[in-house]
């Protein structure tokens, strides 16, 4: 299926959007539902800020690399303390400003995926001459180099060199199936009394359920008591995701561009991403023809087909590409034609269309995959469908989180940051090969 063609009025409303949101140095994802600065929603705000105001773009990404704690770790969030009873759970929740490693800013914790370094060196491209006057590649390499170390010390718990998330929140992608069977041994029951303001700007069936958020809050309690320093604590969730890490690659050839552009030796990043690319062949799952997550408490894989085990094609020189392209373009994913790419396998028995991770097809999840297709040079009308249906239903129906990826139909919030940031970014690069 593909949409009607994109109209003009799709830079402006995009644009409206990203300036609403606009909360003086960072981008809110959506002004009611996530009223705080969100860690990898950043990263993909900033792929469309700078289109507009690269001025903007690089405070973004500085506004996030501000909320670095000492062991180098980006948070999750950054809190407006004077929102915080607007979103569950709040700075004082976490009470990190308790904690010597942490920042002055509140902020949560946990971590979101490494997708920083690569969108700093994308809003570098665009401007190079005015990013380097105002030296923002040199100001920001050092903070993600730590960042990308904190992954490398405290998160590689498995010994293949992938990092694990501690949290279903610390994968962007709450409650994929991927989470299931590890949170089924996570107790429901949280000291904390939960809130949900979340559902006062979403409908419940598309949100995570109640049984969710008490297993969500009983492990954010246990990582918080055991202030957060990554040696216990963390141990009754631990996972390796595909994109989690795939993303990370693709930051450290970002890392490796970035080093060279202000005079520092690139080869540490650039043998990170080839040993990255090469350790995700223990996430591989040859039956479904696409890569899983690994619990690494039990040791073993997840095997389920989810967007996530699709997105390292984003990286060069993957061993299993072929596969994965055969798997994008067959039935459980592109091969009936839908809109977007759906975030499940659309023939799993317990896919549903309009339910967050379970199903829906996101705007970021595309970009990738279109970027994916782009860097694989392969099926280039498909990456072109996409991006023209990705900008025409953003703009249909007023920038959606989420979408049913057979018909189109909108779901979660609306005027979402990283929606219109990335339509405005295939405004731009549409066509242009990576
Ligand atoms: C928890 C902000 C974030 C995104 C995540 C998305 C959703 C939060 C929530 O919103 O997660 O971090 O409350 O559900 O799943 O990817 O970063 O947009």
């Amino acid at each position: 299926m593909t949409a009607s063609p994109v109209p003009a009025s799709l830079f402006n409303a995009a644009v409206s959007v990203l300036n609403q949101n606009w909360a003086g140095s960072h981008t809110l994802p959506a002004s009611g539902l996530y009223p705080h600065q969100w860690s990898w929603d950043s990263g993909f705000i900033a792929l469309g800020l700078r289109h507009i105001d690269p001025d903007r773009a690089q405070r973004e990404l500085e506004s996030i690399l501000n909320g670095q704690w000492d062991d180098g770790r980006l948070p999750q969030i950054i809190y407006d303390v004077s929102r915080d009873d607007d979103y569950s759970p709040g700075a004082s929740f976490w009470r990190s400003t308790d904690l010597p490693a942490a920042p002055v800013v509140p902020t949560t914790g946990l971590i979101q995926p490494p997708n920083h370094a690569w969108a700093a060196w994308e809003v570098h491209r665009t401007n190079p001459g005015a990013s380097e006057r105002n030296g923002f590649l040199a100001r920001v390499y050092p903070r993600l180099v730590a960042w990308h170390g904190y992954l490398a010390v405290r998160r590689t718990r498995s010994g293949n060199g992938l990092a694990s998330v501690v949290h279903p929140w610390e994968s962007g992608m709450d409650n994929s199936p991927l989470w299931d069977e590890a949170l089924a041994r996570v107790p429901d029951t949280p000291q904390h009394k939960i809130r949900r303001p979340d559902l006062e700007h979403a409908d419940a069936g598309e949100r995570p359920s109640a049984k969710e958020y008490g297993r969500y809050f009983w492990l954010a309690e246990q990582y918080r008591d055991h202030g957060c320093d990554d040696l216990g604590g963390g141990d009754s969730f631990v996972l390796e995701d595909p994109t989690f890490n795939a993303l990370w690659a693709r930051s450290e050839l970002a890392l490796a561009e970035i080093a060279c552009a202000i005079g520092a030796d690139p080869s540490s990043h650039e043998q990170r991403a080839q040993e990255l690319t090469d350790a995700l062949v223990n996430l591989y799952d040859d039956s479904l023809g696409l890569y899983v997550a690994r619990d690494v408490t039990t040791g073993s894989l997840v095997r389920k087909p989810t967007i996530s085990g699709i997105i390292p094609l984003i990286l060069p020189g993957l061993v299993h590409a072929d596969a994965v392209l055969e798997t994008l373009m067959g039935p459980g994913f592109l091969g009936s034609g839908p809109y977007m790419v759906p975030s499940y396998d659309m023939r799993a028995e317990d896919f549903e269309s309009g339910q967050y991770w379970r199903g829906p097809a996101w705007f970021n999840m595309t970009w990738l995959v279109i970027f994916g297709l782009r860097v694989h040079g392969s099926h280039d009308a498909e990456a072109d469908r996409l991006a023209a249906n990705l900008q025409t239903l953003a703009l249909e129906h007023g920038f959606p989180e989420y979408v049913d990826p057979a018909t189109g139909a909108p779901h979660g919030t609306r005027n979402f940051s990283w929606t219109a940031a990335l339509a405005l970014d295939l405004m731009h690069s549409a066509g242009v090969r990576r």
